[in-house]
């Protein structure tokens, strides 16, 4: 396999995370067949093991993130219904609006604290029975939440929102995309989350190092309607097998290693709260998304972003002046160590005027 972009640290995302050998050799070895017939064995198989694992009936494998919040979206609920979410969260913000633009669905934004929903502020935005009203028939949560740094939703908090959506007949979905980040944080099994959601999706294609592919997963039902809805998005896959494939391994042999990213995150963390004009919020890295603010140097996160590239360090900017990093397979602590000597020059040579 050949490496792209080898001579850069890339901490823009665990999405750039390439697979293992192991993976590559199960992919060149795994039986196949047509999964829109449901005969690939490879795909059984896996989403055999994400039911199992998440403590469900029945998982459903997807392209993407993305496409998994859709089609989950799709399956809970009726166009024209109403679906509570937190104002941050990845549905809202980055998947080209496709909750209502195909969905049909209008969401309902609400703030919450580092990601977590307030149970009493969630109750107070069901909409009544009324003829002028859309029907709120889904909550949805973010686990770990990207955009206030991957922080986790603890299982408690999941526990109350699902009472919530329990007393008033809706229906409580997870974006676990990156759940095993949180599991891993809390060393709990990542049943303590999903006990408490009727159904989630995470992904392959982050921390768990697959090059590609989500699971939706839930009651037999939703499942079966699920992969109804994957059809008509065009989701339909013949021998997805070399998708599954990783992706068994993934659930086998990948999920443990989170803790290392979780440490390199710290670290980085921790060494960017000591370099004056940047600012950080520590209590926010909690697993493996670190994020932080450049206002203080007087520059912009697009500026400050690029100087970290022409000097091999790869991070995303985010809004005027906060810059995400993410640590992933492939990271390790000298990259962590060589990326804040970075940040350390560009930091200084900003100070100086030298730009
Ligand atoms: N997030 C990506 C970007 O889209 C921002 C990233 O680099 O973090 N839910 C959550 C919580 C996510 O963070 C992401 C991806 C998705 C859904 C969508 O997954 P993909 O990228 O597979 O469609």
């Amino acid at each position: 396999m050949r490496r792209a972009r080898r001579d850069y640290i890339d901490l823009r995302s665990d999405t750039v995370t390439l697979p293992t050998e192991e993976m590559l050799e199960a992919i060149r070895n795994a039986e196949l067949g047509d999964d829109v017939y449901g005969e690939d064995p490879t795909v059984n198989r896996l989403e055999e093991m994400a039911a199992k694992k998440m403590g469900k009936e029945a998982a459903l494998l997807v392209t993407s993130g993305t496409q998994a919040n859709l089609v989950s979206v799709m399956s809970n609920t009726k166009r024209g219904d109403c679906a509570i979410l937190e104002a941050e969260c990845h549905i809202y913000h980055y998947e080209v609006g496709s909750i209502s633009a195909i969905a049909g669905v209008l969401p309902w934004p609400i703030k919450g604290e580092m990601g977590i929903l307030d149970p009493r502020d969630v109750e107070n935005a069901i909409k009544p029975k009324n003829i002028h009203l859309p029907e709120t028939t889904l909550i949805c949560i973010e686990n770990t939440h990207n955009r206030y740094g991957g922080t986790i939703v603890p299982p408690e908090s999941v526990k109350a929102l699902h009472k919530v959506a329990e007393e008033h007949g809706l229906r409580l979905y997870m974006d676990g995309a990156r759940i095993f980040n949180a599991a891993v944080a809390l060393k709990v099994d990542v049943r303590e989350f999903t006990r408490h959601v009727d159904n989630l999706m995470f992904c392959l294609s982050k921390g768990l190092s697959c090059p590609v592919g989500s699971l939706v997963v839930g009651d037999e039902e939703f499942i079966e309607r699920a992969r109804k809805v994957r059809k008509i998005l065009g989701g339909g896959m013949r021998q997805a097998g070399i998708i599954a494939a990783p992706g068994i391994i993934a659930l086998e042999k990948m999920i443990g290693r989170l803790e290392e990213d979780h440490k390199n995150a710290r670290l980085l963390a921790e060494g960017l709260s000591r370099i004056e004009g940047i600012s950080i919020d520590l209590k926010t890295v909690q697993t493996n998304i670190v994020l932080f603010d450049v206002g203080g140097l007087g520059v912009t996160s697009e500026r400050f972003v690029s100087m970290l590239r022409e000097r091999g360090v790869l991070a995303l900017p985010r809004e005027r002046t906060g810059v995400r990093m993410v640590t992933h397979r492939g990271i390790e602590r000298e990259h962590i160590e060589r990326a804040l000597t970075v940040i350390e020059e560009v930091s200084r040579e900003i100070k100086r005027g030298e730009t």
